[in-house]
């Protein structure tokens, strides 16, 4: 029997780039080949269900939580997507949701920047079946002059800016349109650090 079928399945194959030939065949013949076509279609499907990847969310909070972020998804130092933001009422109020879809299996770095705010990534992310959350992302607002760690340069700019109000101003780092002491004490409790790279827990 699967050898008949196989049989069958011969001459669809060869005909497969011309649907035209399929009603030529005997009426029998063109039944069997259009099984042979549509299990061969649905054995495709099938393959190609095996790379549909799964959704990494992204949980981010930050000084400034009415500007958005960039959330990237790397592989080393190359930029494989970018996050779009998700929008879902059961998020509490200043964080944000990012999500990548279809995520294949691997390892991944996942870079979460922000003007005025240090850089976030998570150094060798692993995905497999399963949907991946990372929570906590909290970025560290200070960075005035966006090079990589909040430190003297950054006073500066923000001294030479209190006072002044409007929106955009690259020394306001909780968004609220005034350059003031609000803005200082962020710089001031984040005085030295550097962009954050998360690597993962050694395991013992
Ligand atoms: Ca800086
Ligand atoms: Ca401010």
């Amino acid at each position: 029997m699967l050898a008949s079928l196989f049989a069958f399945m011969l001459p669809s194959a060869s005909a497969s780039d011309s649907a035209a030939n399929i009603p030529q065949k005997t009426s029998g013949t063109g039944i069997i080949a259009k099984v042979a076509m549509l299990a061969a279609r649905s054995s495709a499907q099938y393959d190609d269900s095996q790379l549909i990847g799964v959704t990494v969310s992204v949980f981010v909070t930050s000084a400034n939580p009415s500007k958005p972020e960039l959330v990237e998804l790397l592989q080393g130092d190359e930029v494989v997507a970018i996050a779009t933001l998700a929008i879902s009422e059961d998020v509490a109020e200043g964080l944000r949701e990012y999500t990548f879809q279809n995520v294949q299996p691997g390892t991944y770095n996942v870079r979460v920047s922000k003007k005025g705010h240090l850089s976030y990534t998570k150094i060798a992310l692993y995905v497999g079946s399963d949907p991946v959350r990372l929570l906590g992302v909290n970025l560290l607002a200070g960075d005035i002059n966006n090079d990589g760690q909040i430190d003297g340069k950054d006073l500066m700019l923000l001294s030479a800016s209190i006072g002044k109000q409007g929106p955009d101003l690259d020394a306001d780092l909780n968004g609220d349109e005034i350059v003031d002491s609000a803005d200082l004490n962020l710089l001031v409790a984040n005085y030295g650090k550097r962009d954050v790279l998360d690597y993962p827990l050694a395991v013992m």
